[in-house]
């Protein structure tokens, strides 16, 4: 299955957190890491006050189901150093691995939704999916390309 992982930092060394993100990912037999878009530096999003991100995207083949896959994504963040349970929710994080598209699949559970519920209204998450791919689309058929979030600082 192509699946899109949204990959997000603003504490310590951003962009190489990023990158061995992406490398532990790819250690999984069961994710291949396809393409990565570019980085990018973001105001952050939300009322509270805290360094710029660094934002990317990747496209991932995988075998695994959303479930098991969310499952590597935790267990990647943890293995950088992510704490979930003791911060803040819109706070830093030294990285954030969000599933954001999973196939045209919609999954609605506890603690796991597909399309990510905020996609549709991030810049930061938005720019680098049209990077990766222009075409792509949300399950119920809306372009991404047609959907209008804030400008991108
Ligand atoms: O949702 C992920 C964490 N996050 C971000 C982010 O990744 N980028 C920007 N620009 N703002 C954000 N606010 C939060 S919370």
């Amino acid at each position: 299955m192509r699946a899109y992982v949204g990959l997000g930092s603003n504490l310590g060394g951003r962009e190489a957190t990023l990158r061995e993100a992406l490398t532990r990912l790819g250690e999984f037999d069961e994710i291949a890491v396809v393409a990565v878009s570019s980085f990018r530096e973001t105001d952050p999003v939300g009322n509270v006050t805290q360094p710029r991100f660094v934002n990317a995207a990747a496209e991932i083949e995988t075998s695994l189901g959303p479930r098991e896959l969310l499952g590597c994504l935790l267990e990647v963040e943890r293995s950088l150093g992510r704490d979930r349970s003791r911060e803040e929710r819109w706070g830093p994080r030294t990285v954030d691995l969000d599933l954001l598209l999973y196939g045209e699949e919609t999954v609605r559970e506890a603690g796991l939704e597909i399309p990510h519920p905020r996609l549709a209204e991030r810049a930061f998450v938005l720019a680098p999916l049209l990077e990766l791919d222009p075409g792509l689309r949300l399950p119920d058929g809306r372009a991404l390309v047609d959907l209008h979030p804030p400008e991108l600082e």
